[in-house]
């Protein structure tokens, strides 16, 4: 069963139109950059929310980085596997992820090392988290709390579904 954050928080309905943006230090690729509105785009087929590409950083919304060891926020990235990726609860935006994992952009399935991760799958579920969701006890949904490396899980589950659309 989807949980919440302690207090519920939620982005507000007079901003439900949020906008995006990348880092723009870590120079990413178009590809890699689709990957993350496919992300977006999951979550807005089910809600009123809408996610909007932004150039202007700083005021964005939702602010994605890629980021090795310490950064900062006082919650250090550890190298290849472990902690993959963290975002913050609402309203907060800030939505981090390693970049020393071996992040998998194409087709997890021919991906040949062994700690290969897909990045749409934990886009999708870190995405819940800038949203308002916790974990979630149901294995397939994406909230759920563990992902192996080597396998893709980017579809919503009724348990994801029903979760966020309590929230929105
Ligand atoms: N990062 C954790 C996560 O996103 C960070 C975290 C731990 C957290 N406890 C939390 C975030 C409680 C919010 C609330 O879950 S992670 C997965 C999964 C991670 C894990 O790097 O461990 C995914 C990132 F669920 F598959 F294990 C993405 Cl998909
Ligand atoms: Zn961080
Ligand atoms: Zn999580």
């Amino acid at each position: 069963h989807y949980t919440f954050f302690p207090g519920t928080p939620r982005w507000p309905a007079n901003r439900y139109d949020l906008t995006y943006a990348f880092l723009p230090d870590n120079q990413l690729s178009d590809t890699v950059k689709a990957i993350f509105t496919r992300a977006f785009e999951r979550w807005s087929a089910v809600t009123p929310l809408t996610f909007t590409v932004t150039d202007s950083f700083y005021t964005a919304d939702i602010r994605i980085g890629f980021f090795s060891g310490d950064h900062g926020d006082g919650e250090p990235f550890d190298g290849v596997l472990g902690t993959l990726a963290h975002a913050f609860s609402p309203t907060s935006g800030r939505f981090h992820l390693d970049g020393d994992e071996n992040w998998v952009v194409g087709d997890i399935s021919t991906a040949t090392e062994t700690t290969a991760i897909d990045l749409e799958s934990v886009a999708v579920h870190e995405i819940g988290h800038l949203l308002g969701l916790g974990h979630s006890s149901v294995e397939d949904s994406i909230m759920f709390p563990t992902i192996s490396s080597g396998t893709r899980k980017v579809a919503l589950a009724d348990d994801d579904i029903q979760g966020i659309q309590y929230l929105y």
